[in-house]
């Protein structure tokens, strides 16, 4: 008899979670929330009459509201003020943790109840509501499962990286890919703005950066840089998307959208960096003295680390460009610098002598100290590609792993040294790298494939215990631009992998697991096709039809 009632109760058991694991149940959610409790009923979308909102939720209301009107077609009207026992409303409550990022989503016969510890939270409740909303042909549907979701993330940034340097990406497409990265709770964008093939800030006390550095690589109509006031609307609209913008000038090699203007800041010479070749560019910008690279690569014409013009120029620069962006980091790049022109340098060789540095390397350590005393004045911490050579980074430094397989070295050294750490690896998150082989139809220099399936393997904590990886701020993924050229091609290449990167970084692995997470891929894919964009389609998961 006992036997009996125990077989009979893990059957049932059983039977319960084969319930919950039949594909209608598990509802597309990207990054997959910590718990999802289905409680068995249904509500009907169209029978709320409004939304509900204490004054701390406020702005996420205007988001919901225009998410809800193209569902419903209608505006739910806001109303303020206490949101304590009303029914049928869509109710948004705020905690008083100005920084989390956990919720709560009840969606009940009642009605729908969010509440964030904070406005994060609240904004991240919000879009969890619209994912329950998705149905499996990527619509959104009006009747959906009464539930209880628990969430909050693993790790608190969770960045995407835009190069506009490469190729020009103008405003309204770079706010269009904010709102779909918002949507799934990315918060950082990292928008690196110069580099070797060009520089994109409109600046008042450089000019000539933006009017010399910007003619290549742009939409037809476009000016090929932000104007001042497009960065601080890019800025306000990421804010209302809970999206931080963090700046990128990188030094002190991919330096040439700012050499070409200042030759004088390189150690190299003109007549060095002017190859045969290059007369046909120069003749077309009889302004400029040597050519802004029109072709990927690294130049090697470092920013002379012994020139005080240098640092009293990039205070200039740093000063206007972190006006610009509210927020505390600021990325400095640091990334492939190869040291040569310095070692051939007899001023940057002196100021080693007089500064007793005994390694060209570290001169690059020298170099960071010293403009990160420019970015100090302006409240920035400092964030850097990081490089194993360099000896010494500032002690308020942020480094990015980014090289292939060297992520693991990178995170104990930094462990060692006392500094956070942000996992951009090559190997998982590098999406500017073909899906499939032969998937970029541009030339490329035989870059390695990501496939989607490479890209969810990763795990930002390599398995490490908790207090080895409690420096491991978060993930980034990249989009570096050179073979990036439209804004269709960004799609394609940032999604469906930034669905897998933010599952990365959001959810905690014992909720990841690869096959659930294709099952959930791909309305979000047909949602994307049916709003006109091209992502990804991964035809060795799905098949060709889509
Ligand atoms: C390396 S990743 C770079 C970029 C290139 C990218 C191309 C890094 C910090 N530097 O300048 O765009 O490879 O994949």
């Amino acid at each position: 008899m006992k036997v009996k009632s125990i077989c009979m109760s893990l059957l049932m058991s059983l039977a319960c979670v084969g319930i919950q694991a039949e594909d209608k149940n598990v509802l597309p959610l990207i990054p997959k929330p910590s718990s999802v409790e289905y409680l068995g009923k249904s509500l009907s979308v169209n029978s709320l009459k409004g939304i509900l909102v204490d004054q701390r939720a406020q702005a996420s209301a205007s988001y919901l509201q225009d998410a809800l009107n193209e569902l419903v077609g209608r505006k739910l009207p806001i109303k303020k003020g206490p949101v304590k026992g009303k029914t049928g409303f869509v109710v948004l409550r705020c905690g008083s943790q100005k920084d989390s990022e956990a919720y709560e989503l009840k969606v009940t016969q009642s009605g729908v109840e969010i509440r964030g510890e904070g406005p994060r939270g609240v904004f991240y409740g919000v879009t969890t509501f619209m994912q329950v909303m998705l149905n499996e042909q990527g619509a959104l549907q009006t009747d959906i499962p009464t539930l209880h979701i628990k969430d909050a993330p693993r790790f608190g940034y969770r960045g995407l990286m835009l190069d506009p340097a490469r190729h020009f990406i103008p405003a309204d497409a770079v706010k269009r890919f904010i709102a779909t990265m918002a949507a799934y709770k990315f918060n950082v964008l990292h928008f690196h703005l110069s580099d070797d093939q060009g520089w994109r800030i409109e600046l008042k006390s450089h000019p000539k950066l933006h009017e010399y550095s910007s003619h290549y690589n742009k939409p037809e109509g476009t000016r090929g840089y932000y104007t001042q006031k497009e960065l601080k609307d890019i800025v306000a609209f990421a804010a209302r998307h809970q999206v931080e913008v963090v700046p990128e000038i990188d030094m002190p090699g991919h330096s040439m959208g700012v050499v070409t203007v200042y030759p004088e800041l390189t150690c190299r010479s003109v007549q060095e960096m002017n190859q045969p070749g290059h007369e046909e560019t120069l003749k077309k910008h009889p302004k400029m003295k040597i050519r802004l690279w029109d072709t990927p690569g690294v130049s090697e014409a470092l920013l002379c680390a012994s020139n005080p013009k240098v640092y009293k120029v990039y205070s200039e620069i740093l000063g206007e460009v972190c006006r610009l962006f509210p927020s505390p980091k600021f990325h400095v790049g640091g990334d492939e610098a190869p040291m040569d022109c310095w070692k051939s340098c007899p001023d940057c060789q002196a100021l080693m002598k007089q500064k007793q540095l005994p390694k060209v390397q570290d001169l690059m350590s020298f170099f960071f100290a010293e403009m990160n005393k420019i970015l100090k004045k302006y409240g920035k911490q400092p964030h850097y590609w990081y490089e194993l050579d360099v000896p010494k980074y500032p002690e308020n430094a942020v480094a990015y792993a980014w090289r292939m397989g060297l992520s693991q070295a990178a995170i104990d050294r930094a462990q060692k040294d006392g500094f956070d750490i942000i996992c951009a690896p090559g190997e998982h998150a590098y999406f500017d790298y073909p899906n499939i082989a032969g998937g970029h139809p541009q030339p490329n220099w035989g870059m390695p494939t990501t496939t989607l399936e490479r890209a969810y393997q990763f795990d930002p904590g390599y398995g490490r215990k908790a207090e080895d990886q409690a420096h491991i701020l978060g993930v980034e993924g990249t989009l570096w631009g050179e073979c990036l050229k439209s804004e269709e091609r960004l799609y394609h290449m940032a999604y469906p992998r930034s669905f897998a990167l933010v599952e990365a970084g959001w959810s905690a692995m014992a909720v990841r697991n690869w096959e659930d997470f294709t099952k959930r891929v791909k309305p979000h894919l047909l949602k994307m096709y049916k709003a006109g964009l091209d992502p990804y389609w991964p035809k060795e998961i799905y098949g060709e039809k889509k």
